[in-house]
């Protein structure tokens, strides 16, 4: 979890996709995640897909997790492994968006102060083209069981309350990512105190703030020493604004 742009794609793309040579899931400046996207390997049907669930079923009655039992309103594509590229313009699917007038956002229950404004069609605002995406991919780790759920930023985060109520607060862990050049801001914050550090939540695994992007501290001009005394200082200001115990 973490704010926008905070590298939370890129750091699955590092982890788990890095044998392919080349980025499998969106990542870039700006807003890329659109929807709640979550990996794992199906091992009943033993097989790589993409499934989506389109945003037009928040007008409906049923419930994600309804939804999540109903197959024939979810979007298949399936993903070969043997053509990474395909596979990347398929995923690119996630950071997908629409652009439809105020009337029909507020319709899909959306509130407009939060979204995007179109920038080529003035009057319209940008709402995910998804509500769900479920990536089922072959990796060792998703085959034993692992389970991860990549966020959106902030404001794509409050629009789905589902996730908010139910599935993270039933995550293990949660690994909270933030930029080591700016440390805790206000939308960080807020994302940690109304998301993560929650009474009734699981996270029997632990809860780990991590400090990304550590490269933009590099400075060549200062040397090392200068360098490290920067990474400290952003550790041990992260950690009191968090209130958590400092580990390396
Ligand atoms: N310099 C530097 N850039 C990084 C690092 N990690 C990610 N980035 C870049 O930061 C930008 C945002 O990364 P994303 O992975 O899309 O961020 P995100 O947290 O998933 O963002 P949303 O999907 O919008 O919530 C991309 O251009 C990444 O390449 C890092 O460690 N160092
Ligand atoms: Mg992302």
């Amino acid at each position: 979890m973490g704010e926008y742009s905070r590298g939370k794609t890129e750091l699955i793309n590092a982890l788990f996709f890095s044998e392919y040579g080349q980025r499998m899931l969106p990542s870039q400046a700006g807003r890329t995640t659109m929807c709640p996207t979550e990996l794992f390997f199906d091992r009943t049907s033993n097989s790589n897909y993409l499934l989506l669930l389109p945003i037009e079923t928040r007008t409906g009655e049923l419930s994600l997790q309804q939804l999540r039992k109903q197959p024939e309103r979810w979007v298949k594509h399936d993903l070969d492994e043997r053509d990474p590229e395909i596979m990347r313009e398929v995923l690119a699917e996630v950071a997908r968006v629409k652009s439809v007038t105020p009337q029909e956002a507020r319709k899909l229950g959306f509130d407009e102060d939060m979204l995007e404004h179109d920038r080529n069609k003035p009057g319209n605002v940008v709402v995910p083209a998804w509500r769900n995406a479920q990536i089922s991919i072959r990796h060792p780790l998703f085959e034993r069981g692992l389970r991860i759920l990549d966020t959106p930023g902030l404001n794509a985060l409050g629009s789905e309350p589902e996730l908010t109520i139910s599935m993270l607060p039933r995550a293990h862990a949660i690994i909270f990512l933030l930029s080591a050049d700016t440390g805790v801001t206000a939308s960080d914050m807020t994302i940690w105190k109304d998301h993560i550090d929650t009474e009734h939540a699981d996270h029997r695994a632990g809860r780990f703030a991590v400090l990304n992007k550590i490269d933009v501290l590099w400075d060549d001009l200062q040397g090392e020493k200068h360098t490290q005394e920067a990474i400290d200082r952003v550790r041990g200001y992260t950690a009191d604004h968090l209130a958590c115990a400092r580990t390396t």
